[in-house]
């Protein structure tokens, strides 16, 4: 036994109303004793007569917990917030493993059974663990960082915390967060930074260089393209070589000499200026990735990271390189009191784009919920729109939905400008708030994401425990599908053993069986149009801001910003999505017939899990698509050098087609390289195969792998 056990047994006492003498005298022993066991120094026997002693239905069920035996499943704690699902979850799994065990199966079980058992472990994977992430993305400047601190506590004094001014992380008037930044509870405040790669910096300074040439040079230069990289790295970087930019008055009147520009001047060449910038970083004295507090007084801790963070984010901290990403860590819980394991993820703001590699793999992330947030006037913002419309195109997961949230961000005043549709003001906050959840939701059931929860938060006015019940409600509910999900599973489980000797039920199940097998045999090829992955890639290219294009071609295809390798497999993947998706309504209609037939009714639920498992079945097809098409193009593409400075020098030569040209560009490459595209082909119908056909042949209870033999069972 264990201390945990002991503190168990003493609230379910409390909760009882007894007293440990009480519960002494019906167990016959001394107080001592009592106070023993509650310590976790006692045996099963104790325990067992203790929660006999208090005989209340919560202690009853608090043995049977404790009988449970661990064997698929690791022993959670007793406070795991989900333990009577995993205990079902345990058992369930028990009852398969000792059916299949049997020897006797029919053999029309034994995919069903495997397919049960695979189900449940998952749950009960997804359940067990604590940890989840609560992601805040949206466009540069929204507020982020300040609703991400104000939830989450991260700040210098909550008292005074509604000024906004003691936010933990860097605030301040847009690009401000320079890289994804990662908060999670630990032992003591510390940070650690993963660092860009000296590789990359030494890209950055050169762009840097270059838009500080080209404007000294501004009168001669007949381009308007700009040659420099966003605003928040070009200050870490001058930051770092000890070069600011000087500061502007309010009119925005530069107060003095830049010093950039002062040494361009004393190196007119362009390689002597990059050469001169890049040695002023000292890069080989910044190798330090790990920093920690080791004082003793939280609020100087507090302090200490604010000063920290803010140092190493604008590139002012002499040991630290340019961030890639920071992790930040917190001696407190950044939702205390849920039971779970919360971090805290604060993206670098959206600039044109949210389709970002950073951000898709957050919002894939089956243990994140994002949230979205956007500017009170206009959200969900546009972008916050197409990235929604965008992964649905791209992604088969139905609950990737369930896990994002759009949260409006109010400033003052902001919910009390809200009109009625009759033109009456709102008459306070509340009301306000109702009113913009409205719109955002009509908006987001014009593009077809209804359902998609939304949430109005003002971090100077409002209680952040409100946003924090909201963000929790969204795990809960995240969480929640999966206990529900693995109840139906259980249920279908004993459905299916107790029909196992049944000899109509056996019967039912060959029909469906049959059913299923058939219906493998007509879509054991995919048909459907193809288009090509990468007429996503190329729509992009013509889309984004031609900086970004430009930026993207200077690094092979991989630039923060825009990713061309992620295009195209998620090129690729939409692709599978809608080929995929006729064949699963065409499963989904068998389905749904074989349900309403009453002959079929042991059947049921098992029908139901193939339903569920087909969804499952058609994510896996769609992930794979996306794999092999960036793992095909990824060495050729990566490679064809000759392509990518093409493209790069094209940029800043006629502004106008920029966009176009990279286009065409890279259509042509695409063109020329067609057996990449066959081979890509190839895979996705082996893909198709063994994602969905083989394992609807598996559950059907067709062990054969070939349709040829399984045809031969079937007629
Ligand atoms: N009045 C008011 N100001 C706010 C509120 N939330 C944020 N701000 C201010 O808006 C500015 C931007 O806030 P940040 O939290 O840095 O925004 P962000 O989205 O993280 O910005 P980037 O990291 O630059 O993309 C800061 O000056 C904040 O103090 C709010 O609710 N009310
Ligand atoms: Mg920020």
């Amino acid at each position: 036994m264990n201390t945990e056990t002991g503190a168990m047994l003493a609230e379910i006492r409390d909760a009882a109303g007894m007293t440990q003498r009480q519960v002494a005298e019906r167990m016959s022993a001394n107080q001592t004793r009592i106070s023993r066991i509650e310590a976790g120094d006692g045996d099963d026997t104790d325990i067992a007569s203790f929660l006999d002693a208090l005989g209340t239905p919560r202690a009853r069920s608090f043995a049977d917990l404790l009988k449970v035996e661990w064997l698929r499943l690791p022993q959670p704690s007793l406070r795991h917030p989900d333990l009577d699902a995993l205990v079902a979850i345990e058992r369930g799994l028990a009852r398969i493993r000792a059916f299949l065990a049997d020897g006797q199966v029919p053999t029309v079980l034994a995919g069903q059974a495997e397919l049960l058992e695979k189900r449940l472990e998952e749950a009960g994977r997804y359940l067990l663990a604590l940890d989840h992430d609560v992601v805040y993305v949206g466009e540069i400047g929204v507020g982020k960082t300040t609703a991400a601190c104000r939830q989450a506590g991260l700040v210098i004094d909550a008292a005074t915390a509604a000024d906004l001014k003691g936010m933990m992380l860097d605030t301040g008037g847009g690009r401000t967060t320079l890289c994804d930044v990662r908060i999670e509870t630990g032992e003591r405040f510390a940070l650690t930074v993963e660092p860009t790669s000296d590789e990359e910096v030494y890209k950055l300074v050169a762009e840097v260089c270059r838009g500080v040439h080209e404007k000294l040079g501004a009168e001669s230069s007949s381009t308007s393209a700009e040659f420099k990289p966003a605003e928040e790295v070009e200050r870490a970087l001058r930051n770092m070589a000890k070069l600011p930019r000087p500061p502007r008055s309010r009119k925005g009147v530069v107060a003095g000499p830049d010093p950039a520009a002062d040494l361009a001047r004393q190196y007119p060449k362009l390689d002597d200026l990059i050469a001169e910038f890049a040695a002023r970083l000292s890069l080989w004295r910044r190798s330090r990735r790990a920093i920690e507090f080791d004082g003793v007084d939280p609020k100087a801790g507090r302090q200490w990271l604010r000063s920290t963070f803010t140092a190493i984010n604008n590139g002012r901290h002499e040991d630290f390189s340019l961030p890639a990403r920071i992790t930040v860590t917190v001696p407190f819980s950044l939702i205390p009191n849920a039971g779970l394991a919360i971090a805290v993820v604060d993206t670098r703001g959206v600039d044109g784009s949210a389709v970002r590699p950073d951000i898709l793999a957050h919002l894939k992330d089956e243990r994140a919920v994002t949230l979205l947030c956007s500017k009170w006037g206009s959200a969900p913002d546009p972008s916050a729109q197409n990235l929604l419309t965008y992964v649905t195109e791209t992604d088969a997961d139905t609950s990737l939905l369930n896990r994002v949230a759009v949260v409006a961000l109010a400033r003052s005043g902001d919910a009390l400008s809200m009109r009625h549709d009759s033109g009456e003001s709102a008459e306070d906050v509340t009301q306000g708030y109702d009113i913009k959840l409205g719109h955002v939701e009509d908006a987001l059931q014009k593009i077809g994401m209804q359902g998609v929860e939304a949430f109005a938060f003002d971090a100077s006015a409002d209680d952040p425990a409100d946003l924090t019940a909201f963000v929790l409600e969204k795990i809960r509910s995240v969480r929640k599908v999966q206990a529900e999900a693995a109840r139906a599973t259980i249920a279908a489980v004993d459905q299916m053993l107790s029909n196992r000797q049944e000899a109509q039920a056996i019967a039912a199940m060959q029909t469906v069986g049959g059913n299923l097998e058939r219906f493998a045999d007509r879509h054991h090829t995919l048909r459907g149009a193809r288009r090509p992955a990468h007429d996503r890639l190329i729509t992009a290219v013509t889309t984004l801001h031609p900086r970004t294009v430009w930026a993207a071609t200077r690094r092979a295809g991989r630039f923060w910003n825009f990713d061309v390798f992620q295009y195209l497999g998620d090129g690729a993947a939409a692709e599978a999505k809608v080929r995929s998706s006729e064949v699963i309504v065409g499963l989904t209609a068998i389905i749904e017939s074989d349900q309403s037939n009453p002959e079929l009714a042991s059947a049921h639920g098992f029908l139901a899990q193939i339903l569920a498992n087909a969804a499952q079945w058609d994510v896996d097809f769609v992930n794979a698509a996306r794999h092999h098409a960036a793992a095909i193009y990824h060495e050729p593409l990566g490679r064809a050098q000759d392509l990518w400075d093409r493209c790069e020098a094209a940029y800043g030569v006629s502004m106008g087609g920029y966009r176009d040209r990279v286009a065409a560009d890279l259509r042509a490459w695409f063109e020329e390289n067609v057996e990449l595209r066959e081979e890509l082909d190839r895979r996705v119908a082996r893909a198709w195969e063994t994602s969905v056909i083989t394992p609807l042949r598996r559950a059907a209870g067709q062990t054969a792998e070939t349709p040829v033999a399984a045809m031969q069972l079937d007629g």
